[in-house]
């Protein structure tokens, strides 16, 4: 099965909650604060893995959830952090947000790691809030909630050079015997069905080649495995284009693949090209091959991947072409940060309804889900923290009134000016 692209819903772990606890000893002559503060949530990690391939793993882990973190304890000890969940993804992985309207952030290289859903903070203890003024907090806070994020994962392969041409010229058999991949090769078309990628060695130098699914007419509209492929070839500085000698026309396959990767993107006929005449053992007649080498302008090389000649040839002049091949200007990735601070505006916004006035927004879901709202202290100060960022000031000029319910979340109370 071909999967490059896929949704996955993933949940940061929540902080746990602080702890509102008194010191009372024997011997010790004053009592005080000594409730921890609670763990932060563990987040959701992607990691580059240059030892992957494909995104199937994600197939089989729609939701995946961090730890929460753990409460405080007594004696101002700290709840443990919640353990981070570590997603091995291949090079080349992109993360959107669900519609793709944004980039969250891409894996390029092993091992980089990338944050896509943030654990919430540890609540506070009443010990780590006991100020000079308040001495004996009766109160905590509540851990913070993780992000939670639907994202849309693709995969872009990042290799060197991309192995293009029509089903069933060769494209497996020739990356099997020149690297390590080992796709499936048969006599059928559309054989592969989703990119392999392959290291070659030669001498000392390296190079990353990818398999891909054949290429037929109107590809670019979705025809045969469509264009999700040509976007596999963006990102190739190298194409090798597999020509079919036993084939009726080889030629006319050559300017209907290049047409197919015009119509994706013009850009696409500018990168050089070496055409790999194919399943040379067929064909006796030399006729049509030099009738080839008047037509082509690109470089050309004629190989039988099948019985292995010619392919040192191809290798070296591939390895030449891509030392003086243009590099692709990669977009730099972007990290995923705590956004939720970082929001333009008052934080909040005031809707008059029937019966009420709600009050919604991020930030006052961070501050709202901090609080314990079965304690007094933790409520007036919830309430002081609302009139620190303005709301007071906003509902009288909105109209509140004495005695008008104000509804934030799931909390009703009435206004009192
Ligand atoms: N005689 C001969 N047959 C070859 C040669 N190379 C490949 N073949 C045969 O051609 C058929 C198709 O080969 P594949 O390597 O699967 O072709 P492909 O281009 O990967 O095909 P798709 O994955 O469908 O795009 C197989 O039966 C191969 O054995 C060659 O050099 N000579
Ligand atoms: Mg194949």
């Amino acid at each position: 099965m071909f999967v490059d692209e896929i949704k996955v819903e993933v949940y940061g772990g929540r902080g746990g909650h602080g702890l509102v606890a008194a010191r009372r000893e024997k011997y010790v002559e004053y009592g005080g604060p000594w409730g921890g503060s609670g763990g932060n949530g563990g987040s959701v990690i992607f990691v580059g893995d240059e030892g992957k391939s494909t995104l199937m793993d994600l197939r089989y882990m729609r939701h995946i959830k961090a730890q929460n973190g753990e409460n405080g304890k007594t004696k101002g000890q700290h709840g443990a952090n919640g353990s981070h969940v570590y997603v091995k993804v291949p090079l080349g992985t992109i993360v959107f947000n669900e519609d793709k309207s944004k980039k969250i952030g891409e894996i390029i290289s092993h091992q980089q790691e990338l944050v896509v859903a943030m654990g919430g903070r540890g609540g506070r203890g009443n010990m780590a809030l006991a100020t000079q003024s308040v001495r004996y907090p009766d109160y905590a806070e509540k851990g913070d909630l993780g992000e939670t994020h639907k994202i849309t994962v693709e995969l872009k392969m990042l290799a060197d050079v991309g192995l293009i041409g029509y089903p069933s010229v060769g494209k497996s058999t020739l990356i099997s015997v020149i690297s390590n991949a080992r796709p499936k090769i048969a006599d059928y078309p559309f054989t592969t069905l989703y990119p392999h990628l392959g290291m070659v060695r030669i001498q000392d130098e390296s190079f990353v080649v990818a398999d891909l699914p054949g290429l037929i007419e109107d590809a670019h509209k979705g025809l045969g495995l469509g264009i999700r492929f040509l976007k596999h070839i963006e990102r190739c500085r190298v194409f090798l284009h597999v020509l079919d000698l036993t084939r009726d026309d080889p030629y006319q396959d050559y300017l209907a693949i290049n047409h197919e990767l015009e119509m994706y993107d013009p850009k696409l006929l500018e990168r050089p090209q070496l055409v790999v005449l194919n399943k040379s053992d067929c064909v006796e007649n030399q006729e049509m091959i030099d009738a080839l080498k008047e037509k082509i302008s690109h470089p050309m090389v004629i190989i039988s991947a099948l019985e292995q000649t010619h392919l040192d040839t191809l290798l070296y002049k591939t390895s030449d072409m891509l030392k003086v091949a243009p590099k692709i200007v990669e977009e730099t990735p972007i990290e995923l940060k705590d956004y939720i601070f970082q929001e333009e505006g008052p934080g909040y916004e005031i809707i008059r309804t029937a019966d009420a006035y709600e009050v919604t927004g991020d930030k006052l879901k961070v501050l709202f889900e901090r609080t314990d709202f079965t304690r007094d202290e933790a409520v007036k100060r919830f309430a002081r923290q609302l009139r620190a960022m303005g709301v007071d000031d906003a509902l009288r000029e909105k109209g509140a009134q004495n005695g008008d319910t104000i509804r934030i979340f799931t909390y009703e109370f009435e206004f009192i000016d």
